[in-house]
């Protein structure tokens, strides 16, 4: 079992813990945890390419895109691998489980390094109808974002 774990941070109020559990090596991925500081409502949620924050969580750059595709659901075959689709927020709290089959702990398609970001509004997945849905999802600014890292 490999295991990551992730602690939001921003500028703002939001904050959270994000974990990261793999069963087998190229298995699907349990994402799990609990952002706090959200208004109510979805919130896009991906891994973006860097795992840099010497600029807050802009430096964390674009959607990890291995394959140069463009953004969508985390159930479109046409996505991002760091495309992890939203969060809903009730009374200012996330809690979420999620599994996707895309993203992995090892390998060309590995989150460790990188960026987690929650952001300010809705991801669209693509859906939105111009040119910025099938970049961001026009999810808004960066509320808060971590670094992955292995955990024991
Ligand atoms: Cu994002
Ligand atoms: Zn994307």
């Amino acid at each position: 079992m490999k295991k990551a774990i992730c602690i939001l941070k921003g500028d703002g109020e939001t904050t959270g813990v994000v974990r990261f559990e793999q069963e087998i090596d190229d298995g699907p991925v349990k994402i799990f945890g609990t952002i706090t500081g959200l208004a109510a409502g979805n919130h896009g949620f991906h891994i973006h390419q860097y795992g840099d924050g010497t600029n807050g969580c802009i430096s964390a750059g674009p959607h990890f895109n291995p394959h140069g595709k463009k953004h969508g659901a985390p159930q479109d075959s046409e996505r991002h691998v760091g495309d992890l689709g939203n969060v809903l927020a009730k009374n200012d709290v996330a809690e979420f489980e999620l599994t996707d089959s895309l993203i992995s702990l090892h390998g060309p398609h590995s989150i460790i390094g990188r960026t987690v970001v929650v952001h300010e509004k809705q991801d669209d997945l693509g859906k939105g109808g111009n040119d910025e849905s099938l970049v961001t999802g026009n999810a808004g600014g960066r509320l808060a974002c971590g670094v992955v890292g292995i955990c024991q």
